[in-house]
């Protein structure tokens, strides 16, 4: 049997990162776009790549852009994707107020490039598209797939326009696309300029003696956070329902910057009200106060469910930032798959 074809983009992400891992697991062959960098990107997935001149290699790595449309073409036609996987975006929604422009083209026109190309070259796949909860912005929460969506940032303005794109896409053309609005997810390997991650790293810092102080902007947010490992499983199970459609997936349950911080330090015999300090320069022009999502849908159609709840999900991400101090690699990550047969992609 020859085992699936899956593209991803933004596969050097968090995300990126753990859905290769659980694709691998289930026999796909993986193929990923990578940017060109003067320094090496790919550090959350380097424990998956081997050399692809050795035989049963099923992961391959691919430079591109989702500014290049030309580029995106030949990837398509040459690799021959049954399943794709957009995850590629700049992310961050604070920088999405200093780079309006850039965000709209990767986090907006980017999905639109790829979703064209895949018409134009007629591939016939299964398209999975990453929206975001920050799309419904000021929307009153919890948050469902009806939710009207009032974005509040650049970067949510651009998941909207992309979100649109894949809907119309399916309806306009009958292409299997998929929307999965997902609330916050974190996890070991979550960029360090991130709310949670940084409190985290910052935790480990100052236990080692290394900092002093943490400077955060607005604690009174609230977010639905997740653990990443269980929601790429979530985007999967979307790929392979019967129907294309768009779901939630979050845990509903609502916490605040603050809840977060206190729970962090607290697990490493902190105080945290002595260790951070505000800084104005990480407020946003415009502030997503409370998103809280129902994934009722996603629990009863797609059988999804989470189960970290977020008090281990700190366990797991302190836990992890103290580990990598121990081991000397800065911000990198050192968790490791567990899936079964993965020694054979591990080098
Ligand atoms: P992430 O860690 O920031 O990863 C983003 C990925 O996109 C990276 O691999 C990045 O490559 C790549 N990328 C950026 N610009 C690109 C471009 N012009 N062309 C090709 N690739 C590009 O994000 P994540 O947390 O894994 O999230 C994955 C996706 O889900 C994103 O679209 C994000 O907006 C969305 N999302 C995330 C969450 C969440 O809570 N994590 C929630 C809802 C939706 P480099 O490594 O080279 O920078
Ligand atoms: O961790 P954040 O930067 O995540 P945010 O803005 O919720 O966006 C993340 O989740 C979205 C899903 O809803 C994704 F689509 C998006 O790609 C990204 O993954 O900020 C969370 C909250 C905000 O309210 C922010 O104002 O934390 C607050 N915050 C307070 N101090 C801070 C800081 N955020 C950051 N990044 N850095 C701070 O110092």
């Amino acid at each position: 049997m020859t085992a699936r074809r899956a593209l991803i983009t933004g596969i050097t992400g968090q995300d990126g990162s753990y859905l290769a891992e659980l694709l691998l697991g289930k026999g796909y062959e993986v193929h990923g776009i990578i940017r060109r960098s003067s320094t090496f990107n790919t550090s959350r997935i380097d424990h998956l790549y081997a050399d692809p001149h050795l035989p049963d290699v099923r992961l391959f790595l691919h430079h591109g852009d989702l500014l290049e449309v030309t580029r995106i073409m030949v990837l398509l036609n040459k690799i021959q994707p049954e399943e794709v996987y957009n995850l590629a975006a700049q992310s961050h929604v604070r920088l999405s107020f200093d780079e309006p422009e850039y965000t709209a083209e990767v986090t907006g026109l980017g999905t639109l490039r790829l979703l064209e190309a895949i018409r134009q070259i007629g591939l016939e796949c299964r398209f999975y598209q990453a929206s975001s909860s920050e799309m419904f912005g000021s929307s009153p929460y919890p948050q469902d797939e009806r939710s009207p969506l009032n974005p509040r940032s650049p970067y949510g303005t651009s998941k909207a326009y992309s979100y649109w794109v894949a809907r119309n896409y399916r309806e306009a053309y009958q292409l299997f696309t998929v929307n999965g609005i997902l609330f916050n997810h974190e996890s070991p390997r979550r960029g360090p300029t991130f709310v949670t991650r940084k409190i985290t790293r910052a935790v480990a810092r100052i236990k080692a003696g290394l900092d002093k102080f943490l400077y955060l902007g607005n604690l009174d947010a609230v977010r639905d956070w997740g653990y990443a490992p269980e929601y790429v499983e979530g985007m999967w199970r979307m790929l392979r329902a019967d129907e294309p459609d768009d779901y939630v997936l979050a845990t509903g349950t609502g916490s605040s910057v603050r809840d977060f911080l206190a729970l962090a330090f607290e697990y490493a015999g902190l105080d945290w009200e002595r260790h951070v300090r505000f800084d104005e320069s990480y407020l946003r022009p415009a502030e997503v106060d409370s998103i809280i999502g129902d994934a009722s849908k996603a629990r009863s159609e797609l059988g999804w469910e989470p189960k970290v709840a977020l008090d281990e999900l700190v366990r797991i991400m302190v836990d992890a930032d103290i580990r990598l101090l121990e081991v000397g690699r800065g911000s990198e990550w050192v968790d490791r798959p567990r899936w079964p047969g993965n020694e054979g992609h591990v080098r």
